[in-house]
């Protein structure tokens, strides 16, 4: 422990800024730092995005999703793993990096320098392309929810352009950065809002091929923020969490969009079910939270099981506040809950799993939209405190039996991947050993006391006795969102 800490915190807010700073260089090196073994058999390339730039021009974000996405690519061969990061040439990054300061305001409240005059009906979007990466149908895409794909160089990363999945989506349109690979259909399935007064939701399934085999549109009453699904075999289910949209500010300049988004505590948190086959859309209440991320849901008799992340309200930051300041323990903490729908009685039981706070959770790829065994998760070092992600969380959900491993006091992680042991090259992931521990984890950690980032790998049976290799790159990696591994 560090003499740098407060209280009982694990963790200083000097350390965990560390991970905020921006990283310009673009890195191409074989990893020779390695601490333990990386398994020979775990071949293929782990691709993650997230914000890398989180200042322009000496002015800060004020939020670290409105950063330009940069990816980064762990290539793993034989035993030796090879790095690479490089930012997405979106349209709106190519033209800030020449003019060298800010030209767009960011959804998440980052404004151009100036004031508010400076902002004021300045609705054009910069397609940002930081939120999930994945390899589909020949293509490797980064994602962004309000905008178009980018299509990517799989080897080099260099940026190909936006890609409209063959003519499926028009300039304007959306795509979300939520994509589930269904391993009962061997589909990729994705989303897209088109918002208004009721809000249209495209849903798309990929073939194997790439090649869009169903579309069916619903529309639910209402403004609706979704940022994820949940897939069963018969439905994409999505969350509408209760909140409103209020322009105004963001129109004059005040304020970013994401910033104007209203909690209403009083309203339900309304679940939709998407029938996959197409039909109209099935309503279900449960009590106000906001939810980004699903974990997984399966159908069981007349039952359908959801895992979701929720949120008391929305975590938001207030304007003209710095992000990196930010008092953890006064937002409010992301809890797993379990939600069990009865469809007979339309009843909905919501249960809190645990009181530690966790995020990025993830499953045996076999088992998305089928029963499940384990969830892996970051999570906070302490329950009950809300605090930044230190640690890899397995939880086990017949035995109640859980596996943690923390980087407290100067870790901190992202992501969890988890990746099946026994994959041949150009095979999906959930070919690999159907067991669901019989693989490997991968999470990015930012170790402060170097300030550099380690690429962790566990043995998903053995959480508990810490990584069984770790990577030492060169430099750090800001802090993420989410990554994809691919056989390719
Ligand atoms: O009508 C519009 C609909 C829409 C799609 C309103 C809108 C402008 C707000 C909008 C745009 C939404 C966007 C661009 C969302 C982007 C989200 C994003 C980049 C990331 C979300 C991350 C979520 C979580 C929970 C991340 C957690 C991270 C940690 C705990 C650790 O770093
Ligand atoms: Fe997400």
């Amino acid at each position: 422990m560090t003499g740098l800490l407060t209280g009982d915190r694990p963790y200083s807010m000097a350390d965990w800024r560390g991970g905020t700073q921006s990283l310009t260089e673009e890195y191409d090196y074989w990893i020779d730092e390695v601490e333990g073994t990386v398994p020979k058999d775990l071949n293929g390339t782990l691709y993650r995005n997230g914000p890398g730039l989180l200042e322009r021009g000496g002015v800060s974000l004020a939020h670290p999703f409105d950063g330009d996405g940069m990816i980064c690519a762990f290539h793993f061969e034989q035993g030796r793993v090879h790095f690479r990061n490089r930012y997405v040439r979106t349209a709106g990054f190519l033209e800030e990096e020449k003019a060298d300061r800010l030209l767009y305001r960011g959804v998440f409240g980052t404004q151009k320098p100036g004031g508010w005059l400076a902002n004021f009906l300045d609705t054009r979007i910069k397609n940002i392309a930081n939120t999930h990466i994945i390899y589909w149908g020949g293509k490797l895409l980064a994602l962004w929810e309000a905008g178009l794909p980018h299509r990517l160089d799989p080897a080099t990363l260099e940026t190909l352009g936006l890609d409209n999945l063959d003519g499926l989506l028009g300039e304007h349109d959306a795509f979300a950065a939520h994509p589930r690979f269904d391993p009962q259909t061997q589909r990729l399935v994705n989303f897209a809002l088109k918002p208004g007064l009721n809000t249209r939701i495209h849903l798309y399934e990929f073939a194997a091929t790439g090649e869009c085999v169903s579309q069916p549109v619903f529309q639910i009453p209402g403004f609706a923020f979704i940022h994820d699904i949940a897939l069963t075999p018969h439905y994409a289910i999505v969350f509408q969490n209760p909140v409103r949209l209020n322009p105004l500010p963001y129109l004059l300049g005040l304020r970013g969009a994401a910033q104007c988004i209203q909690f209403n505590a009083n309203e339900p948190t309304r679940i939709w079910l998407l029938p996959r086959a197409g039909g109209a859309p099935q309503q279900f209440t449960m009590p106000a939270c906001f939810v980004f991320h699903h974990a997984n849901a399966y159908e069981a008799g007349d039952e359908i099981h959801i895992e979701s992340i929720a949120y008391s309200h929305f975590p938001t930051l207030d304007p003209g506040t710095d992000f990196r300041e930010v008092n953890f323990a006064s937002l409010p903490a992301s809890l797993l809950w379990h939600i069990t729908i009865h469809r007979p009685t339309d009843k909905v039981i919501s249960t809190i799993v645990d009181d530690r706070p966790c995020e990025f959770p993830v499953v045996h790829p076999a088992k998305v939209g089928q029963p499940y065994r384990y969830t892996y998760l970051a999570a906070g070092h302490d329950p009950k405190i809300n605090a930044p992600l230190q640690a890899l969380w397995r939880r086990d959900r017949h035995s109640g039996e859980q596996q943690f491993w923390s980087a407290a006091p100067q870790g901190f992680v992202g992501e969890p991947i988890f990746v099946p042991r026994g994959l041949d090259q150009g095979s999906f992931l959930w070919h690999g050993s159907q067991d669901e521990d019989d693989g490997w984890v991968l999470q990015v950690m930012y170790d402060a006391s170097s300030h550099t980032s380690q690429l962790l790998i566990f043995d998903a049976a053995a959480i508990h006795g810490g990584p069984i290799a770790r990577l030492h790159l060169k430099h750090h990696i800001p802090y993420g969102l989410h990554g994809s591994f691919t056989t390719y």
